[in-house]
């Protein structure tokens, strides 16, 4: 069920602490940790505590976590002073590269980010 914790999803087990991580910051709905494949000097992901598929059904289901998490993902900028700029991405869909399917947001800074993304 949407927001409960899912025995074979690698995210929640991060969030329940059974699986370590490099944890940046935690609250008592988020935690943040870094990416162990960064593109980026700063990489980060922001995870909501409960499980939801992607950050649309996280939004639909829950926009006061939503909040918190984007909420988060500006402080971690702020935190690893990307003054120049970052982006957050929330990649939806196998065919957007969404490979984890619990709601993510990427913080990427530290250096010159292009546009349009491949
Ligand atoms: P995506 O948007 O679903 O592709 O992002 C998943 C991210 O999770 C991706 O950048 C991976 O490098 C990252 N990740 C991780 O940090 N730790 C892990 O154990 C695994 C994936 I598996």
């Amino acid at each position: 069920m949407a927001g409960e914790p899912q025995a074979d999803c690698l995210f929640c087990k991060i969030a329940a602490g059974d699986v370590p991580a490099t944890i940046v910051r935690e609250t008592d709905t988020t935690v943040a940790f870094r990416d162990i494949n960064p593109q980026a000097p700063t990489h980060v992901l922001v995870i909501p505590r409960a499980h939801y598929a992607d950050a649309a059904s996280l939004a639909a289901a829950a926009p006061e976590l939503a909040a918190d998490v984007l909420r988060e993902a500006g402080q971690v900028a702020e935190d690893e002073k990307a003054e120049a700029g970052y982006r957050i991405v929330f990649n939806t869909g196998s065919g957007a590269g969404q490979t984890v399917f619990h709601a993510h947001a990427h913080v990427l800074g530290g250096r010159g980010l292009q546009w349009p993304p491949g």
